[in-house]
């Protein structure tokens, strides 16, 4: 089970200009179905190196894209991170050879699902240690804004579980002291592996990023939610958003235990056909699925 959820869409999504909903639609879309493609090649024994999917996630980074993409902002993400690559604009030749080890890929193909790097997009590829991309991303953010009048944004992500260690709480407690125009999204699935946040913490990350000054969010992974928590806080950082959300399939690989507790994708879809975008919605769907298939067809 997912953490405690109470209320699992926002109502948000008729205040929402419709060309941002749409571009945060289209993003998702590409994620979701770039990562069924990721799934018949890992499936058919095409790659061979884990894969760690996002599926269920995709309204992460697809709705931070739309609010924060403006900024350029500097990304650091952790081993669950097509969808940050996609959201922002990376290369998708580029990340199909990356997952399949091709000198091609956006790290030469030497880094994998896992390490997702691209410097033409800001991007700097995981190293595998959990959390390890928080206090690199300080020190980075940092070295960029030093000088006085320097604003140079970065985006960090980590899981629920990364951020249980130890340098993440340091590197957190060092951003706030510095003040420095990071906004940290946490992707809580509620899992490390298979191990539920309630057998491992009693306490919350948002409390302890509010202890040290920074200004928090909680919020379910309703993308208008994202959106409006993102914009409001991208004038306030450093700051944390927590994010609940379910991830669809296991840690890595691309099977399953069954359904997850909640699909966003069909939620989203509910929620554009009553804000009178059914007909737009449906063909972004299908534009990206046939993307997504061209790009894989030789490989599969
Ligand atoms: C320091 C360290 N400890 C353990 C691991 C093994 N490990 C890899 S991912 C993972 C769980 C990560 O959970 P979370 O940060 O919540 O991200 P999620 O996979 O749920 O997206 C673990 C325990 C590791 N890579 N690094
Ligand atoms: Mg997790």
């Amino acid at each position: 089970m997912r953490s405690e959820i109470k209320e699992l869409t926002s109502g948000l999504s008729h205040k929402w200009d419709k060309t941002e909903t749409l571009a945060m639609f289209e993003k998702f879309c590409d994620i979701r179905y770039f990562e069924y493609e990721v799934k018949k090649a890992y499936d058919k024994d095409i790659i061979h190196m884990p894969v760690y999917l996002s599926i269920g996630q995709e309204a992460i980074s697809s709705s931070l894209a739309v609010v924060l993409k403006k900024f350029n902002p500097a990304i650091f993400a952790q081993h669950r991170a097509h969808g940050m690559y996609i959201s922002f604009g990376g290369n998708l030749d580029e990340l199909r050879d990356e997952i399949l080890h091709k000198g091609t890929g956006c790290a030469k193909g030497m880094g994998g699902s896992a390490s997702i790097h691209s410097p033409a997009i800001r991007m700097y590829g995981h190293d595998g240690l959990m959390g390890t991309q928080v206090p690199i991303g300080v020190g980075h953010s940092y070295s960029q804004n030093y000088k006085a009048n320097k604003k140079d944004y970065s985006i960090i992500v980590m899981g629920d579980a990364s951020a249980e260690e130890d340098y993440v709480l340091g590197a957190l407690g060092y951003a706030a002291h510095k003040k420095l125009p990071i906004l940290f999204i946490c992707e809580d699935n509620n899992l490390s592996i298979l191990t539920e946040i309630k057998v491992r913490r009693n306490w919350k990350i948002v409390d302890v990023a509010k202890s040290f000054g920074m200004t928090v969010a909680e919020t379910v992974d309703d993308p208008w939610s994202i959106m409006s928590h993102a914009k409001n806080l991208s004038n306030n950082l450093p700051a944390f958003l927590n994010i609940h959300t379910a991830r669809s399939v296991w840690h890595a690989g691309t099977g399953s235990d069954g359904p997850p507790e909640w699909d966003r994708f069909d939620l989203i879809k509910k929620d554009l056909d009553n804000i009178g975008l059914k007909k737009e919605a449906e063909e972004i769907e299908n534009n990206s699925k046939e993307k997504m298939e061209e790009l894989w067809k030789t490989q599969l």
